[in-house]
């Protein structure tokens, strides 16, 4: 087993010199896409919350996108996903409509949970996203039991885990990578480090600035790069992911990442300067990829094309949220009990 992570690469300023063969121009256009509609969803979701037209929390996944997309393009369709309350990127990326998504933030019926579940609890079981979870590390020791059922059942399912850096030293960290280690289980853990859990900066909250580390202490396998090109997170995401399908091994992953919005709404941010924010948006994963499109020679009418389409889905989104009904007082206890009170 390779205890010793890759070099971590500094995060490149220029772009590489370009030589994409076609398939994989075409690639990245797909994944540059999924990129661009996760982020003008969550622009105009910001505006919607600004509007007063979705309620409780609202946290907002911009500059990280290259992650979901990156990861989930290492996937099948029935692998399962799991993932925090920064979650509208990885269930549009798993394939929930921006349409569903909407209508779920927005508290219609015709969201993903008939609008009952809100933001940070996007659930879509035909596209196996099996959540958001508000608590932070609840989930990992669920994703564990997840992964136990795809192996006791031999159905060949890889299960992706998400997670802050602020989740790493809660408890439920430490259950789900024991379980996961002494059973075996194929599952990649992936912790998404935006250097920030709320407004405390990683050096304040741990003893070790590699959270790649951790797995060291439960014998499993560990990779660690920053998100700078979406096909890079595809391909180290891959190999975890086939370590997990081929020989069920679990892998724990720290990819370098970072948010360009407070933590939530209401956050406005101010444990970090104006500068360090500046120099971060230069590094864009999602300029990045289209910097690449275009000096790929994949064209710059394609993209505004692509760019349009996108405008075009989000704005059809937004008014099937904003016209949809609000849910139906008969499904509180439809959903609230089992029994005689269940329809
Ligand atoms: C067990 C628990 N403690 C505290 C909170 C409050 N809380 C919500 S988000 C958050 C920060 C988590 O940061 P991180 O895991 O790095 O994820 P990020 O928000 O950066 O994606 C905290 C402390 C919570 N939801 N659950």
């Amino acid at each position: 087993m390779d205890q010793e992570p890759r070099a971590v690469p500094e995060a490149r300023e220029s772009l590489p010199p370009l030589t994409q063969p076609s398939g994989q121009l075409d690639k990245l256009a797909g994944l540059y896409r999924q990129m661009f509609l996760i982020r003008r969803v969550e622009e105009e979701c910001a505006r919607a919350y600004a509007e007063g037209k979705i309620g409780g929390f609202l946290h907002l996944y911009i500059g990280q996108e290259a992650v979901a997309v990156g990861a989930l393009a290492a996937l099948r369709h029935d692998d399962y996903v799991m993932t925090t309350y920064r979650d509208h990127g990885m269930a549009l990326a798993k394939g929930m409509s921006a349409r569903t998504l909407m209508a779920e933030l927005w508290g219609k019926q015709t969201g993903c949970s008939q609008g009952l579940g809100g933001s940070m609890h996007l659930f879509d079981a035909k596209n196996s996203m099996l959540g958001g979870y508000g608590i932070v590390g609840g989930h990992i020791p669920l994703a564990a039991g997840v992964a136990f059922a795809s192996k006791y059942r031999a159905d060949g399912k890889v299960t992706l885990c998400f997670f802050g850096e602020g989740a790493v030293s809660i408890g439920g960290f430490h259950e789900g990578l024991s379980l996961a280690a002494l059973w075996k289980l194929p599952i990649v853990f992936i912790c998404e480090n935006n250097e920030y859990s709320m407004g405390t900066p990683l050096s304040r909250s741990m003893s070790v600035e590699d959270v790649s580390m951790k797995a060291l202490g439960y014998g499993i396998d560990r990779d660690r790069f920053f998100v700078d090109d979406v096909l890079e997170v595809e391909k180290r995401i891959g190999e975890a992911v086939q370590r997990a399908r081929e020989l069920s091994l679990p892998t724990l992953v720290e990819v370098r990442t970072y948010r360009f919005r407070g933590h939530s709404m209401s956050d406005p941010a101010k444990y970090r300067t104006k500068d360090e924010l500046e120099l971060q948006k230069k590094k864009d994963p999602l300029a990045r990829a289209r910097q690449k499109l275009v000096a790929d020679g994949y064209g710059d009418a394609r993209l505004e094309q692509m760019e349009k389409e996108i405008e075009a889905e989000v704005a059809d989104a937004v008014k099937f949220a904003d016209e949809s009904p609000e849910p139906d007082a008969s499904i509180l206890e439809a959903t609230t009990y089992v029994g005689p009170f269940a329809s």
